[in-house]
């Protein structure tokens, strides 16, 4: 379930307004059809959110909905457009953008221009009103930003609890991890400190809700009778007194649900295991990213991140009856063939239930954008839309050229097995299939023949066969 439109929908109800909600990507909608839905129930105001890749499908919607509709206000919001909200005014026939969280800037454009007030007031937005187009006052999003010359970040006590009952929540299921019950995702705390270079969520401001508050919204998703929940925080584990007493607080008021969550090896031990595994976590997410002491530095990781050190933390993890997911990424600067291929091995060394491989991209809101941009291989107004990190990635910032990091990418899977995605035709990535409309594309059938050929071949997979072997002796 989209929970940032899931509390965008709970604070404009809040407020006192009427919503209704769209899930383009849970009924497979097209353009067409995710408009008429949109407008089938004449809306004054229509909100829309998305990420780098489906950029281009967000725009396409916005120009048909002002062709049809061209009173509806606009409202673009979501981690794509936070990152590079000029450009999208630009580019998008969007009236406002919200710059970051938008749980209070929302509401706050809604009332004025049903009062027909000027929105300069408003912080963290870009908008055109009239003659004006431009930008107001950001968040403090990033730790480093100082909060003298930017606005205080929004009280996340005091966002209400995301409207799931405006979705079909039970519809929601994780068909990656074949779980046939719903499934919703929260979030208990946002921000993070770490420094990952490929991370939107890097040197984030973190704040975290109160317990109380968090195992009330578990016990309301309980009462719906959504048995899976993702935790989605970025640092769930970064403050152990924290998690330890929020594990405590579920057990207390008698929680059931089936938890999952992303974590961080240096900041797990055996106190923390025990503890979320009694509170119900059956599944965890740790990132690994590579295998080469070079790039794990390069990324950000910390010292604390070594492979010896996530080596351990990894075995104590498979000391409990949960799964174990490791996500590892490759294509980072400059980086070579034979350290992706180091990634691989070690991820085969760690013989984790469910490996998730990724292609670098540079996202917008993430500091290797910076870095990409002094390259020269990106701008505000590139085509986004092969901003995946399988099968086309819109920007290669490696050594490896973009058909060997893809052979590689498809090779990681079958080498090392236990697949966290299943990206063929007829399956869908993680979530509820996010990615379909790349999916059903002419661009991925041809990528699939492609890769279908290649392995009927089979060369390339006899020289990556070689190719391990000489990394494995080394
Ligand atoms: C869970 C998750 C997923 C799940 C999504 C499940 C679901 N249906 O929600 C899965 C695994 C499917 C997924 C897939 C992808 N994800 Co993802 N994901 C996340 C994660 C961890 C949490 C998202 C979340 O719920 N956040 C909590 C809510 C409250 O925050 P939010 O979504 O940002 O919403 C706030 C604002 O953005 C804004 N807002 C959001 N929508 C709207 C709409 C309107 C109208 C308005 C006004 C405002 C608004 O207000 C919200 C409330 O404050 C984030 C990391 C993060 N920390 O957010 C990455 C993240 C969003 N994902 C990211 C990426 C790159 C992807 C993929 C593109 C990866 C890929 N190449 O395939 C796909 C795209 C899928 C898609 N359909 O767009 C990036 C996005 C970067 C970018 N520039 O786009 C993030 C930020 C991770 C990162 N650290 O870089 N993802
Ligand atoms: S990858 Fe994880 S640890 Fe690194 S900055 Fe992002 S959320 Fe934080």
């Amino acid at each position: 379930m989209p929970l940032g439109l899931a509390y965008i929908g709970a604070a404009l109800e809040q407020a006192g307004h009427s919503v209704k909600v769209t899930d383009a990507a849970l009924h497979d909608l097209d353009i067409e059809e995710t408009v008429n839905q949109a407008l089938s129930n004449d809306p004054e105001f229509l909100g829309i959110g998305c990420t780098t890749p489906l950029y281009h499908q967000a725009i396409a919607i916005i120009n048909r909905v002002k062709q049809l509709s061209p009173s509806t206000v606009v409202i673009f919001g979501g981690p794509h457009v936070s990152a590079l909200p000029e450009a999208t005014l630009e580019t998008s026939k969007a009236d406002f953008i919200c710059i970051g969280e938008a749980e209070e800037s929302v509401v706050a454009i809604v009332e004025h221009v049903l009062a027909k007030k000027d929105p300069a007031g408003i912080t963290g937005i870009a908008y055109r009103w009239g003659e004006y187009t431009g930008h107001t006052k950001e968040y403090r999003l990033r730790l480093h930003q100082s909060s003298v010359t930017t606005a205080k970040a929004i009280d996340l006590n005091k966002c209400p609890v995301p409207a799931r009952r405006l979705f079909e929540y039970k519809e929601y299921m994780d068909y990656s991890r074949d779980i046939r019950e719903p499934q919703s995702g929260a979030m208990f705390s946002r921000g993070c400190p770490g420094k990952c270079a490929f991370c939107g969520a890097a040197d984030t401001l973190v704040r975290w809700r109160h317990i109380e508050n968090i195992v009330d919204e578990l016990e309301a998703v309980q009462n719906m009778g959504i048995p899976n929940l993702f935790i989605m925080d970025d640092t769930y584990t970064s403050n152990k007194k924290r998690v330890l007493e929020l594990s405590k607080a579920i057990v207390e008021r008698g929680i059931k649900l089936n938890l999952s969550v992303q974590l961080r090896l240096d900041q797990i031990d055996r106190e923390v295991c025990d503890a979320i595994f009694e509170s119900g976590v059956r599944y965890v997410g740790p990132g690994i990213e590579s295998g080469n002491e070079t790039i794990i530095k390069a990324i950000g990781k910390g010292p604390r991140e070594s492979k010896e050190h996530m080596r351990k933390k990894i075995r104590l993890l498979q000391e409990y009856d949960w799964k174990v997911r490791c996500s590892y990424v490759f294509g980072m600067v400059d980086e070579t063939e034979e350290q992706i291929m180091e990634t691989i091995e070690f991820a085969k060394e760690l013989g984790a239930d469910e490996n998730a491989f990724s292609i670098l991209v540079p996202y917008p809101d993430s500091p290797l954008w910076a870095v990409a941009k002094q390259m020269g291989k990106v701008h505000d107004h590139m085509d986004f839309s092969k901003f995946l990190y399988y099968h086309e990635i819109g920007c290669n910032l490696s050594a490896v050229p973009t058909e060997r990091l893809l052979e590689l990418h498809e090779f990681a899977y079958e080498y090392v097995g236990n697949a966290a995605y299943k990206l063929d035709d007829n399956s869908v990535s993680s979530g509820n299939r996010p990615h379909v409309p790349y999916l059903a594309s002419e661009a991925f059938r041809k990528h699939r023949e492609k890769v279908r050929t290649a392995k009927a071949v089979s060369h390339d997979q006899v020289d990556l066969d070689l190719r391990l072997k000489e990394t494995s002796v080394n």
